[in-house]
């Protein structure tokens, strides 16, 4: 009888994670608060275009970014910018830390979210979605409106 209660209890915690209900309180895709999300819009025959936003760390543990995708672009990168000799570069990185309690701002400059080999152009008035990884697994896909930044001669 034994045995038989813990397959039932596995079969029921199966349901459950099938039916995408988080496992636990607590994510971070239930935590970290997404806004003011724009893409920019890009120039014919471009071949990047970023994505800025705001994260809030609304819970009480700190989480991180870990992935993104998009169809926007073949590959979706966090990038943030360095200033090396002088210049600014684009630089790859492969978290973006969300300390709880905390927000980080993704914005033109900074850190962004990178689109390469875009698969279409992002205009005016498109929506691009993305999904989000955090490092606790856990994943939220927004939804972005296309935005045209002024005086932005470069992505980022
Ligand atoms: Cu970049």
């Amino acid at each position: 009888m034994f045995r038989v209660k813990n397959v039932l209890t596995l079969l029921i915690f199966s349901a459950t994670a099938a039916m995408g209900l988080p496992a636990h309180a607590g994510n971070a895709a239930d935590e970290v608060v997404i806004n003011h999300a724009y893409v920019r819009a890009t120039p014919p025959g471009a071949q990047t275009s970023a994505a800025f936003m705001v994260l809030e760390n609304s819970g009480e543990v700190d989480h991180a970014l870990v992935a993104a995708s998009s169809g926007l672009g073949k590959k979706v990168e966090f990038h943030n910018h360095i200033m090396e000799e002088g210049m600014m570069k684009m630089r790859q990185v492969m978290k973006i830390e969300l300390p709880a309690g905390t927000h980080v701002t993704l914005e033109p400059g900074g850190l962004h979210v990178m689109f390469m080999g875009l698969n279409q152009r992002p205009e005016m008035g498109d929506t691009v979605a993305l999904t989000l990884t955090f490092a606790d697994g856990s994943e939220t896909t927004i939804t972005i409106p296309v935005k045209m930044i002024k005086g932005m001669k470069k992505h980022g």
